[in-house]
C-alpha cells in the first residue's frame, strides 16, 4: 500500500496529490510528519526525499520513494491507468 508523507496543513502540492489517491482509488496511508523547526523536516526523511519537501510517497510494489508533486500525479496515473490521455489531441488547421 502506498504511503502519502504529509504535513498537517494542506498546501496546494499536497492536496493535489491527495485528490489524485482520491480519484484513482488506489489504496494508501498517510504518515503525518511533525514540521518541528519550521523549515526542516525529520532527519530520518531525509531516505524519502533527500530534499525534505512532502508531498513524497513511498510505494512498496515497485520499491519507489518519488517526490515533487508533479512527478507523484505523473506515476499515479500510469500505475493505476487512470487521467492520462491515450492520443494527443490534433491540433486545429
Ligand atoms: N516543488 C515541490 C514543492 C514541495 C514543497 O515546497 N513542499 C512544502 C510544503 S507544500 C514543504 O515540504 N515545506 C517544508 C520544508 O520545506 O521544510 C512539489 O511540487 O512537491
Amino acid at each position: 500500500m502506498i504511503t502519502l508523507y504529509t504535513l498537517g496543513s494542506l498546501s496546494p502540492n499536497i492536496r493535489k496529490v491527495t485528490i489524485m489517491l482520491a480519484e484513482t482509488a488506489l489504496p494508501y496511508t498517510v504518515h503525518v510528519l511533525e514540521n518541528t523547526a519550521v523549515t526542516r523536516l525529520p532527519l530520518s526523511f531525509s531516505r524519502i526525499n533527500p530534499n525534505a519537501t512532502v508531498p513524497a510517497i513511498a510505494d512498496p510494489d515497485t520499491g519507489s520513494t518519488l517526490f515533487e508533486s508533479g512527478a507523484i500525479l505523473y506515476y499515479l496515473a500510469e500505475k493505476s491507468g487512470q487521467l492520462l490521455p491515450t492520443e494527443l489531441p490534433v491540433a486545429p488547421r
